[in-house]
């Protein structure tokens, strides 16, 4: 059956997160993902992507799902109420569905960081999301082979 991939991205701090969907793209390009097995979706904000990862996810439609996005910061404790309920609802559809679901949510304490984690300044976090996804598809698949037997 022929591949095809979901990210999810967030729309809140934008700059970040257009920046990591730049990385993830280029590496499911460079890994032979056409765009017609490439799919994207933008939410409001990092703690709406379980909720569509949730639905795509039971969908059976993906071979896996990126979530891409960031957390940054402020003055008030919203950030850590974020940051642990994406980390713990992504998780939760992964494990619950089957489906792999990458955790590509950069939790920074500053823009700087987050800009140096994007392929602006620095490494790409999304391109490493985009090669997580890929290495969970090939395990998924060793493991569908290996329980068949
Ligand atoms: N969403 C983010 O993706 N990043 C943030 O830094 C952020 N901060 O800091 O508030 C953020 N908040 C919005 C949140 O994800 C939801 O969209 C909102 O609460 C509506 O449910």
């Amino acid at each position: 059956m022929s591949q095809r991939y979901l990210i999810v991205a967030s729309r809140f701090n934008d700059l970040i997160s257009k920046a990591l969907l730049s990385g993830a793209t280029e590496v499911f390009s460079e890994a032979g993902i056409g765009a017609s097995q490439l799919d994207t979706l933008w939410v409001p904000g990092c703690f709406e992507l379980a909720t569509v990862a949730a639905q795509a996810a039971r969908s059976n439609t993906y071979t896996a799902i990126v979530c891409l996005g960031a957390v940054i910061r402020g003055d008030t404790p919203h950030f850590d109420y974020v940051c642990a309920q994406t980390a713990a609802g992504l998780q939760q559809v992964a494990v619950a569905t089957g489906t792999p679901v990458i955790f590509g949510v950069l939790t920074t304490d500053t823009i700087e960081q987050a800009l140096s984690r994007s392929g602006i300044k620095g490494g790409n976090k999304g391109k490493d999301a985009a090669h997580a996804a890929l290495s969970m598809a090939k395990t998924m698949q060793q493991l569908k082979e290996l329980t068949k037997r």
